[in-house]
């Protein structure tokens, strides 16, 4: 068995990983993701399905959206726009300045990270099935 007390250095080692696991725990956080807001999208049955959740311009916000029919669906928007926009989707990370928008194939989830700059009505569709109704949402910034 080891002792630790004679083994004084043990125990200045299990220190250092202590405070080393807590600063790569620190600073391991991704830039995007502090005082977002959340957003969950469903598409489910050709239609978007979503609760609005006050959203403010100035504050970052996470579009989570999933695609729960059977096949593949588009999110397009002006809103993104100029914007620095971080888009996750299958553990790929992609940072974009400004984009039209995205296409999910059926079962997928992609996270949409951006910052909203000016308040107002921004609408969202579908460009695959435009002749839809339903494929439409709106978010809206601020008194808007
Ligand atoms: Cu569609």
């Amino acid at each position: 068995m080891l002792r630790i007390k004679q083994h004084p250095q043990i125990l200045l080692l299990l220190k250092i990983l202590l405070i080393l696991s807590f600063l790569a725990f620190l600073f391991a956080r991704p830039v995007f993701g502090q005082g977002e807001k959340e957003v969950f999208i469903f598409i489910q049955n050709g239609s978007y399905q979503f609760e609005e959740n006050n959203l403010q311009p100035d504050q970052p916000v996470m579009l989570v959206i999933n695609n729960r029919d059977l096949v593949r669906h588009g999110f397009l928007s002006t809103i993104f726009e100029g914007l620095d926009v971080e888009v996750e989707v299958n553990g790929i990370i992609t940072y974009t300045k400004g984009m039209k928008g995205i296409h999910l194939d059926p079962g997928k989830t992609a996270r949409i990270h951006f910052s909203p700059t000016s308040a107002g009505k921004f609408s969202f569709h579908c460009d695959l099935h435009p002749s839809l109704k339903g494929e439409m949402a709106i978010l809206t910034f601020g008194a808007g």
